[in-house]
């Protein structure tokens, strides 16, 4: 595969595309001006054969088998270890965040944090995924592949970190600023965290799950933010996915009801425009329709007999890591 880069020195409107396609480049590559470029992913990282690997680590087929939905005391003392280890690689994948930092670097922190743990980077080889985290730059919504671009100031980036450890996953993500960034970018951040936390309290033993998608859309509606509806919230447990959906939105579909011992995940993408999204030939890299920043925060939950257990939240956390946290 040919990937054209894009010159430092852009034609004017009405001049020849940089591409070599003899179009102008306003018909041509002009809507692209301002927005994520993909770089060069590296080879792939190798984990120690002593580490245990999930089904999916050699084949990159993802397999499914009926997994309870209620999890074991055991499996749930498994995941809190699991979550508790995903929160704490995030956290410092996080303080490495800095201008001039490549998403690739980010990449090799992560996959170093888990392997010093005798963690597998639940990402890596999942449905062919090339690399052991996803890193989302301003419009790219989810699933961005760590890459040689360098993160510039004034930039946000969505690390989604998942850890497999103990035969279980812990699943969580937060979104954070390149350096100084503009009023918008940090606002969005904000009130994406609170999303997260709003759809966390709707958690609720006997009510169904479309309680999350309601609390989470209408505070992002109050702040005239997009909801991205592509992707859904997931079971998570032995498996990195199971077939729990949990919708970022309202819609009275989402009709499965709450149970003690059912582990999910809730993780909303924010948008300051648009919900609708494209797909980059990647096939993995998911950015908003209208090109507009979008942010995530995400946390794996277990449901218990009062409310939610965050099993990615840490003791006495309120907030995940964007730089508006404490
Ligand atoms: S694959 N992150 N995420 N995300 N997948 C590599 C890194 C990844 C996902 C994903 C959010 C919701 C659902 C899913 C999913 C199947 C269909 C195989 C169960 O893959 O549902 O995967
Ligand atoms: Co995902
Ligand atoms: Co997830």
């Amino acid at each position: 595969m040919t990937t054209l880069t894009q010159p430092s020195v852009l034609p004017a409107a009405n001049d020849a595309c940089w591409c070599g396609s003899g179009r102008k480049y306003k018909r041509c590559h002009k809507s692209s001006e301002g927005r994520v470029q993909a770089g060069i992913v590296s080879p792939r990282r190798e984990v120690p054969s002593t580490i245990a690997r999930p089904p999916y680590a050699d084949s990159g087929e993802v397999v499914r088998w009926n997994e309870s939905a209620i999890k074991s005391p055991e499996i749930i003392e498994r995941m809190r270890h699991a979550g508790a280890m995903a929160r704490e690689v995030l956290r410092l994948a996080g303080q490495a965040v800095k201008p001039g930092v490549t998403t690739d670097e980010i990449d090799k922190l992560v996959h170093e944090l888990c392997i010093e743990r005798d963690a597998y980077p639940s990402p890596l080889n999942y449905m062919g995924y090339p690399k052991s985290v996803c890193t989302s730059v301003n419009e790219v919504i989810c699933h961005g592949i760590p890459d040689s671009r360098k993160l510039a100031e004034g930039d946000i980036v969505n690390i989604d970190v998942t850890c497999f450890v103990g035969g279980v996953h812990g699943d969580t993500n937060a979104t954070f600023g390149v350096g100084q960034i503009d009023t918008e970018s940090r606002e969005l951040i904000r009130v994406t965290e609170e999303c997260t936390w709003r759809g966390i309290e709707a958690v609720q033993p006997g009510r169904p799950l479309s309680d999350i998608g309601r609390a989470i859309e209408d505070h992002a509606k109050l702040h005239k933010l997009g909801v991205v509806r592509a992707f859904v919230g997931h079971g998570i447990g032995e498996q990195f996915h199971t077939d729990i959906q949990v919708l970022h939105y309202f819609d009275s579909r989402n009709s499965v009801v709450m149970r003690p011992g059912m582990t999910f995940t809730i993780e909303p993408m924010i948008t300051l425009g648009t919900w609708q999204h494209k797909m980059w030939d990647d096939d993995w890299t998911a950015v908003t329709a209208d090109g507009k920043r979008t942010a995530q925060f995400e946390h794996t939950v277990l449901v218990t007999e009062t409310g939610a257990e965050v099993l990615t939240g840490g003791a006495g956390a309120v907030s995940g890591f964007s730089p508006l946290a404490k």
